[in-house]
Parts: structure tokens; sequence; C-alpha cells
């Protein structure tokens, strides 16, 4: 049941993050419907994302490791298989039919085959993955530099933040998502991943595609990414906080 799991995250996440998600979490309907209450959580939010990136800027690189600190056992986590026909149909076909489509705020829309995107100079990142329901591993990721994608369909300047539409869906039916700031997309340890571990991804961790966004808690990476649709901002897109979980409370930046 979809409630229950979210019920059983918001109990992990009260130890390890702020008190302004403490307050969204807390389940205060009427407080969430005054008229001042989200001013003060967007203000806290706001004020943790300068405070982060103040203290770690955003060009910070993430630590990276080496091969014998690879975890022997990389959990997975959230939805471990999208489930539908048309996923399972691409899994059959080993997802030679998968591809990407880059749109929105852009200069010229792209789909992108997955094939080309394996052709696409790679970038491999030994990093340690932090879920907020108190786990972390250590893997050795390969994939494509988002921002050489981005290079190719050239972002308009209004373009703020690229949403990732994931292919999956909970038991309501809705769809998986998660966004960034365009700036981001340009950090070199930002990529599209084929590879956990040497290995193409299987479908529990994402395949054939997952977002890498280093520094930046487990919820951000997001899997069985479709598509990466550059907007000016979250409005129309879910339930407009910029991500599955963030629509149920999580901080948007969870810079870690
Ligand atoms: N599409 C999609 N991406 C997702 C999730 C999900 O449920 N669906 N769960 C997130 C969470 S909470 C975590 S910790 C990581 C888990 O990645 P893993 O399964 O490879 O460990 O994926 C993130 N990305
Ligand atoms: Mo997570």
């Amino acid at each position: 049941m979809k409630h229950e799991r979210a019920m059983k995250r918001r109990g992990f996440l009260k130890g390890t993050v702020g008190a302004a998600s403490l307050m969204a979490l807390a389940g205060c309907d009427n407080l969430t419907q005054s008229t001042w209450f989200p001013g003060i959580l967007n203000k806290a939010e706001k004020l943790t994302e300068r405070v982060q990136r103040a203290v770690t800027p955003a060009n910070a690189m993430a630590k990276e490791y080496g091969e014998a600190d690879i975890s022997a056992l990389f959990p997975a986590n959230g939805n471990t298989d999208p489930g539908t026909q048309d996923y399972h149909e691409m899994a059959r076909s080993n997802f030679s039919g998968w591809d990407v489509t880059i749109d929105g705020l852009v200069t010229t829309p792209m789909m992108v085959s997955l094939a080309a995107i394996k052709e696409m100079p790679a970038r491999t990142q030994i990093t340690r993955h932090d879920c907020v329901e108190g786990w972390s591993a250590i893997g050795k990721w390969t994939g494509v530099p988002l921002g050489d994608l981005l290079r190719k369909v050239q972002p308009l300047p209004n373009a703020k933040y690229a949403v990732f539409h994931c292919a999956d869906v909970d038991d309501e039916g809705i769809s998986y998502y998660e966004s960034m700031a365009v700036a981001d997309c340009y950090h070199p340890q930002t990529i599209l991943a084929y590879e956990l571990n040497g290995q193409p991804l299987d479908v529990p961790h994402g395949a054939p595609l997952r977002l890498r966004f280093e520094r930046q808690l487990g919820y951000k990476q997001a899997k069985y990414v479709e598509r990466v649709e550059l907007v000016e901002s979250f409005e129309g897109i879910g339930g407009g906080k910029g991500g599955y979980w963030e629509d149920q409370g999580y901080e948007w930046y969870a810079g870690i």
C-alpha cells in the first residue's frame, strides 16, 4: 500500500532532515491549508539550499571511492519494477527499443536511443548512495554526462529545471518523477547511468537508464528515465513540488 509505504518513510525521515520537512510531514492538514504556513516552508527550504550551496559550491565534487570500497550488495529501493506491459516488452528485448526524449524549453528537442547514448563518451564513478530510510551503499556507475546531452538540445535561457519522467507508477497510478536545477545538470558527476558495477543496470536498479545526481539523497536518483523535460516551473507537473516524494513533503533540495 502506497500510504503505508509513505508513512514508513516518514518515520525514517524524521531523524534525518530539517525542521521544515518535519513540519510538512507532521500531517497537520489544518496548518498546511492556512496561507502563512506554506510561505514559511518555502522560505525555510530556500534557506537550506542557500546555506548548502554556500558550504559546498555547486561545482564541488562528491567523494569518489576505489574499487575495493564497492559494496558487496547494493540494495534496491522504492519501485523495483515498473510492472507495465510496455516495460516488460522492452525488458524482454534487452531494452533495445528504449529511447529518451529531451524536450520542453530547448532549441532542438530530440529523441536519443539507448544505443546512441552508449556510443557517447562515458564517465565512470564510484560513489556512495544515501537513502533517507537509513542505508547507504557504494557503487560504480557508468553513464553519459547529462551536460553532453543538454549541449545537443541547447536549453533556452528561461529553462530553470530539468524534470526526469520515469516509467514506473505506484499503486495509485502516480508516476515517479524528479527534477534538478539546469546548472546542476552540467556537473561532471551528473550522469544518466546504464551500468552498475560494470554490468548493464538490472530492473530493480532502474534499467536501462537512471540518473546519478551525486551529492543529493537517494530519492533524487530517478530510475527508469524515459524523458527529460526542461521547464521554467513545476506548475502542472505531478503535485507541483518537483518530485514524487517532494509532493509528499520531502525537500526538493536534498543536498548531502
Ligand atoms: N523511478 C524511480 N526512481 C527512484 C525510486 C522509485 O521508486 N522510482 N526510488 C528512489 C529512492 S527512495 C532511492 S533510495 C533510490 C534507490 O535506488 P536503487 O533501487 O538503485 O537502490 O532510487 C530512487 N529513484
Ligand atoms: Mo531512498
